[in-house]
């Protein structure tokens, strides 16, 4: 059955304000959630969009901890910084809010009190782990195991991050106090507990009804699918933490709210602070407690089990009452992870972009660009930067950029400026309107199934169509021999720009301003609507505003420039493992002769005080290496030694010492070394492999 809805609630899950902001967090969650709504809004519906940080919770107590700094500290930070990323990038959320305000933590607190008082709630004592040398439970992210599941060893209390399941802290396989390191204890604790199995039945016909409605990801069935077939069981809501959301139960003062009951609910209390803005504090009722919204949560895969599982039997448990109901989430459009050059984002190991530091080089719109079509929507996908230099310059550049400017440059050329006559359109000229009548339909297809990727390349078929439809008609002939085919190509050459330009405005909308302006148009691309994308409607005699330069190309040397500076600093902020090089294959590997050397005599180079030089001997060879070891080992101390030598470099001088070969040698980013021996004895020589 299809459903009419009247209006469009959109939330994006709330990053943690814990950290910046990265590459990743955009594809997974907030890129794909704003192109859903700039689409929705051109299509003039009614559409509220929704955020906030997320300040409760361990991950926040952590960082605070890491930093020997406050919880509120961290929040403070990182809130206002994520906040104006998310703007610099252009994603257009009507109300960023955060947990910390009380106006959260009253909406968190009638929700657990709601539902304790209905005796849903179950107080049950239990046991959990404790750290006997940090006098505290171990919370959450407070304790790192094994994954029960799939054996990954750095698994948290509540989750693992690796195959996304949600724990019970003792399932962990040998636990261990994150703060401390050592082996916790069992101690009983008391706390409240949500009977989510008792809700399994209606949650699976709940999903089961929206996913015929509005189509679910396949990948987002498969996860809740799992959990189904596990069985659901009752979860601990309450924690031994002081940092967070009360528990409004007496005798519990000093427990808070599970952060991912109050998490969710963030989503509510940020919708109540819009309409307070607004001065309207009862706006936000008519989004969450009307039937016919279409509420759609972007989240990335790791929220699955939150969005489509916890928070839809909390609405539902509220809803049994006998309060206001609210809506549930018509679809749960998560997307996979995405990769950085093969490898996954990682904060702690420096592998990661944060997106201020990307928007210091290049505009938010080639980003948005580049992201849209390599969105991680059915599997995990990559960021390359290689790919980036290409789409911009291949795409953005060559394709549309060079079809609006020429078009421009056509037209002032030859007819000042101005919008020429239609004229009598020929086969070739009616073709490519016939396309793009249809394609806005088309397009709009795509984003109403969440089929993000496909809109974008869609889209950008439209623009190569188009520079080839001008090609092919070859103004620049016309021009002289026949103005009024000149005068048709360049009339349609200019309504398909408009098109173009709001069929674009969810992926690029700084460019497509930037055309609606060259066009003198009024308004925006989003006021004329969508729907209006399909029609030729500048008028003969239209004046035109000078053109400018849509897009830049990415020089190879500033694109290094770039990865050079942004890889550096976040390895050198967060890590001290330098990052791995791109795969190679065996055959790559196969090239290097390794071999074992023994060291016949050492010497230092006159004049250096790095380099030694040694003679090595290698089977029935004797060579001369020059080896920048000096500051760590003493000439006598390496006579007689094995080590390993890359047998097969071209030669060298160095300090005008011919080197027929280099020595193995490990080191760390604080400047530490040492030479590789073989753990046995072994003849001179010998291969290693
Ligand atoms: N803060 C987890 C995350 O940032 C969590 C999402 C909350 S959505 C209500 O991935
Ligand atoms: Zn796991």
């Amino acid at each position: 059955m299809k459903q009419k809805f009247n209006r469009i609630l959109v939330t994006a899950a709330l990053p943690y304000a814990n950290g910046y902001l990265h590459l990743g967090h955009l594809a997974g969650a907030y890129l794909p959630a704003d192109m859903y709504v700039r689409f929705q809004r051109s299509m003039k519906r009614d559409v509220l969009f929704i955020c906030g940080s997320d300040e409760h919770g361990v991950a926040i107590t952590v960082s605070a901890e890491a930093e020997k700094s406050s919880p509120q500290a961290i929040v403070d930070r990182y809130h206002p910084a994520n906040k104006s990323a998310f703007d610099d990038f252009g994603i257009s959320f009507d109300n960023y809010s955060r947990t910390t305000l009380p106006l959260h933590h009253q909406t968190a607190q009638e929700f657990f009190s709601d539902f304790h008082k209905r005796g849903i709630l179950r107080e049950k004592t239990e046991k959990q782990l404790y750290c006997e040398k940090d006098k505290m439970f171990l919370a959450d992210r407070y304790v790192e195991g094994t994954c029960p599941n799939c054996k990954y060893t750095q698994a948290r209390g509540d989750q693992c991050e690796n195959c996304g399941t949600w724990l019970n802290q003792t399932d962990l396989i040998e636990p261990r106090c994150k703060i401390c390191g050592t082996k916790p204890v069992v101690r009983e604790t008391a706390h409240w507990y949500f009977p989510l199995g008792q809700y399994q039945t209606r949650l699976e016909e709940y999903i089961k009804e929206r996913n015929e409605r509005d189509g679910w990801k396949e990948n987002v069935l498969r996860y809740c699918e799992g959990w189904f077939k596990n069985g659901l069981q009752d979860r601990a809501v309450s924690r031994d933490l002081s940092w967070g959301v009360v528990v409004p139960v007496q005798g519990y003062e000093k427990k808070v709210i599970y952060v991912w009951f109050d998490a969710v609910l963030g989503y509510i209390s940020s919708s109540k602070e819009w309409a307070m803005k607004l001065g309207k504090p009862d706006e936000w009722k008519k989004y969450w407690q009307n039937q016919d919204t279409k509420y759609v949560a972007f989240i990335g895969k790791d929220n699955v089990v939150f969005h489509c599982i916890v928070f839809p039997a909390m609405l539902m448990a509220w809803n049994d009452g006998p309060n206001k109901q609210f809506v549930l989430p018509e679809n749960v459009p998560a997307n996979e992870f995405l990769n950085l050059e093969g490898q996954k984002f990682s904060k702690s190991r420096g592998w990661a972009i944060d997106v201020r530091d990307f928007l210091r080089y290049y505009p938010a719109d080639l980003l948005r660009y580049t992201l849209a079509v390599n969105l991680p929507e059915s599997r995990d996908s990559d960021f390359y930067f290689k790919d980036f230099q290409a789409r911009t310059n291949n795409e953005l550049a060559n394709i549309l950029g060079n079809f609006v400017n020429r078009t421009f440059a056509f037209t002032e050329k030859n007819f000042a400026g101005v919008v020429p006559p239609l004229g009598n359109p020929g086969p070739m000229d009616k073709e490519i309107v016939a396309l793009v009548k249809d394609i806005p339909a088309k397009i709009g297809e795509f984003y109403e199934r969440y089929h993000f990727r496909d809109a974008v390349l869609e889209s950008m078929n439209l623009a190569r169509r188009a520079n080839k439809y001008f090609n092919d008609s070859e103004p620049w002939k016309t021009a002289e021999k026949n103005p009024a085919q000149c005068a048709t190509t360049l009339n349609i050459s200019l309504q398909i720009i408009r098109s173009l330009a709001i069929l674009l405005e969810p992926v690029i909308p700084t460019i497509s301003r930037t055309m609606w302006k060259m066009l003198n148009l009024e308004g925006s691309p989003a006021d004329a609507g969508w729907e209006s994308a399909e029609r030729m409607i500048l008028h003969e005699g239209h004046r035109l505003n000078k053109s400018e330069i849509l897009v830049t190309k990415i020089e190879d040397k500033d694109l290094k420039e770039m990865v050079d500076k942004l890889l550096t600093v976040t390895l050198s902020s967060n890590s001290t493992v330098a990052q791995i090089k791109p795969t190679i294959t065996l055959d790559d590997f196969k090239k290097i002769d390794l071999r074992i050397a023994k060291v016949l005599s050492a010497e230092n180079v006159p004049k250096s005080d790095k380099l030694l030089k040694l003679q090595i001997e290698l089977g029935d060879q004797i060579r001369q290496v020059v080896a920048g070891i000096a500051q760590h080992y003493q000439p006598k101390d390496l006579v007689g030694k094995q080590l390993i030598v890359v047998a097969n470099l071209q030669a060298a001088k160095l300090m005008g010492q011919e080197s027929q070969g280099m020595i193995l040698a490990a080191s760390d980013s604080e400047g530490k070394l040492a030479l590789i021996s073989p753990l046995s004895e072994m003849s001179s020589g010998s291969i290693v492999k």
